[in-house]
């Protein structure tokens, strides 16, 4: 029997088959699930189409996460094809301008702050404010996150004040949703070359220092993210809330 038999979701997120969301989708999609996908753009459009032919999507549609009229859109889409009815929603979106990835975090603008939590925060709770009232049987909400959220890493700055919000988020929705049954949790992923880390200057340096200092001496794949990902979509994590899961091979566990 497969972990996902029967159960309808939506992922957010897939930019190119390097995309978490990918993975996760892909993951999902292995163990029996159907899912709708979106599109941030039409620009992306050309590489996401046959990532969702590959795994036979429900559906592929537009949506910017930080336009409440797509939003509704999207949502009305997923209903109709899903009958009104949801298992799982996964969030795997963020973004902050570029330039407050290079500079220094106390430099950060007021728009630039707001740009970041908006796209890599609040988009989570109007996600899922839209998905709760579709999962009647209860479901699993999972978004994603990195240890930028809990210490201060060189060069994620503003971003790792938006992970700080996700994260509190999750607590906070796993506190509204749960009478529902519906549970909402985090994966905190360690490092993987992505377009999200692409042009990050010094990503390769901090692949390796990473990998030496984490304990299963590695740096963690998106297929062990999708793996875990398929996890807490499931039944199997069906007493698992408010929580984020460190997938990043050990580095949280430890100092020097
Ligand atoms: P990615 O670039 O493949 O995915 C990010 C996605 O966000 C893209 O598909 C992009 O189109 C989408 N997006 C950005 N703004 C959007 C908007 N306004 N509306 C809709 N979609 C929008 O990179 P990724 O690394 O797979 O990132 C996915 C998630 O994983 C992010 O939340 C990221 O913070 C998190 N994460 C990544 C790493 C890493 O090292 N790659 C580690 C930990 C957590
Ligand atoms: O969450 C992320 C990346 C998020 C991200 C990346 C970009 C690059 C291009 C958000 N917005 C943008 N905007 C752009 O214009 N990660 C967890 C990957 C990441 O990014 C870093 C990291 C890690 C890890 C940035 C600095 C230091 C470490």
């Amino acid at each position: 029997m497969k972990l996902l038999e029967g159960k309808r979701g939506l992922v957010f997120g897939i930019a190119n088959d390097h995309s978490l969301g990918w993975h996760i989708a892909r993951a999902a999609a292995l163990q029996g699930a159907r899912v709708g996908l979106n599109y941030h753009d039409d620009r992306l459009l050309r590489r996401v189409r046959p990532l969702a032919d590959q795994i036979q999507a429900a559906f592929l549609a537009p949506c910017d996460v930080a336009d409440e009229a797509a939003l509704d859109a999207f949502f009305a889409r997923a209903a109709d094809v899903f009958d009104g009815q949801l298992d799982f929603v996964v969030h795997s979106v963020a973004f902050a301008d570029r330039a407050d990835l290079l500079g220094r975090f106390v430099d950060t603008t007021r728009a630039g702050h707001a740009l970041a939590l908006d796209v890599s925060a609040y988009s989570f709770t109007a996600i899922a404010r839209r998905a709760a009232p579709l999962m009647l049987g209860g479901g699993s909400l999972l978004t994603l996150t990195y240890y930028g959220a809990e210490k201060a890493m060189p060069g994620y700055n503003v971003m790792g004040v938006a992970k700080a919000a996700l994260e509190a988020s999750v607590r906070y929705l796993a506190a509204d949703l749960g009478p529902a049954s519906i549970r909402v949790n985090g994966i905190s992923a360690g490092p993987i070359r992505t377009l999200a880390a692409a042009g990050i200057p010094g990503f390769r340096d901090m692949l390796k220092a990473t990998a030496d200092k984490a304990p299963l001496r590695r740096n963690v794949t998106g297929g062990e993210v999708g793996d875990a990902a398929a996890f807490l979509l499931s039944d199997l994590s069906s007493a698992v809330t408010g929580e984020i899961l460190h997938v990043d091979a050990g580095y949280h566990a430890v100092g020097v």
